[in-house]
């Protein structure tokens, strides 16, 4: 359970590093899982032209990875901040990233819509070695917007906001340092980055993304829904697979059957 300061700290700044959320036996199954599959991810040149390689989706991949998305202690911190559980509304991506990933925020700055992913890094990380850093407190729709008024451009009409900023000196930068097994929640909204290793490996990081439930907001649940149908494509039909689903506990079906009950479509495969 997360405590009063760690849920005030994440409305305040954006963000929260659960320390040890996974225990030394995930760890050592997420890492075996990741060296079978990196070798057949796809190369991808967006940010440089290192090759680095993603695979996106990459839950379907193996069961420990597919585990991630229901962990009870990552759905728990969640439901103590939120005051409601979170879904998984696909998004998830896995990387050998040998690149800098640039300042950008996810979406349009100043949304209201929540967007919340976990961080999951199979090493230690600090600013050198490919922590995620961010500005706290600029998932404040105010205080992104008027970040991205001040210092902000698109480099392409679908890419997302970035900054003009030096990288390596933005006013409030914070690296969000992390060892095997902490796991970083974070609001969607903030401005973030992550520096390419200075050792030359690769950052081999994890990334799901989850939408809290909307209950009875309608705002909110048509938010939802556009993020899950603009997820959905030809790359993944479905968020769940019929495997997924076959091989999932209560806690996977309870969030699948929440998502159809709130009207999203192609939820399972059938
Ligand atoms: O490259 C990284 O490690 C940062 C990931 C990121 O920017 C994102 O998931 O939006």
């Amino acid at each position: 359970m997360l405590s009063e300061i760690e849920v005030g700290q994440f409305r305040a700044f954006g963000f929260v590093v659960l320390k040890g959320c996974l225990s030394g036996e995930e760890v050592e199954g997420l890492q075996e899982a990741y060296e079978r599959v990196i070798p057949d991810a796809p190369l991808y040149n967006y940010f440089g032209n290192n090759d680095t390689q993603v695979m996106n989706p990459f839950v379907q991949a193996d069961d420990r990875f597919a585990a991630l998305i229901e962990h009870p202690r990552i759905m728990e911190a969640m439901r103590d901040i939120y005051g409601t559980e979170c879904l998984y509304v696909t998004g998830s991506d896995l990387w050998a990233n040998r690149d800098d990933t640039p300042w950008h925020s996810d979406g349009q700055p100043g949304r209201r819509a929540v967007g919340v992913k976990t961080s999951i890094y199979l090493d230690e990380q600090d600013r050198d070695s490919g922590a995620l850093n961010v500005i706290p407190g600029s998932h404040h729709p105010d205080f992104c917007a008027a970040i991205f008024q001040a210092h902000g451009y698109w480099a392409t009409a679908t890419s997302r906001p970035r900054l003009r900023l030096d990288p390596e000196t933005v006013p409030g930068m914070l690296p969000l340092n992390t060892r095997p097994g902490d796991v970083v929640l974070w609001d969607t909204r903030l401005w973030h980055s992550a520096f390419k290793r200075k050792d030359g490996r690769p950052r081999r990081a994890m990334f799901i993304s989850y939408m809290p439930d909307p209950q009875d907001d309608l705002l909110a649940l048509s938010d939802l829904r556009a993020t899950v149908q603009a997820s959905l494509g030809e790359r993944q039909a479905f968020i769940y697979s019929r495997e997924m689903m076959a091989k999932g506990g209560p806690a996977r079906e309870k969030m699948a059957a929440r998502l159809e009950a709130l009207g999203v479509e192609r939820v399972r495969e059938r």
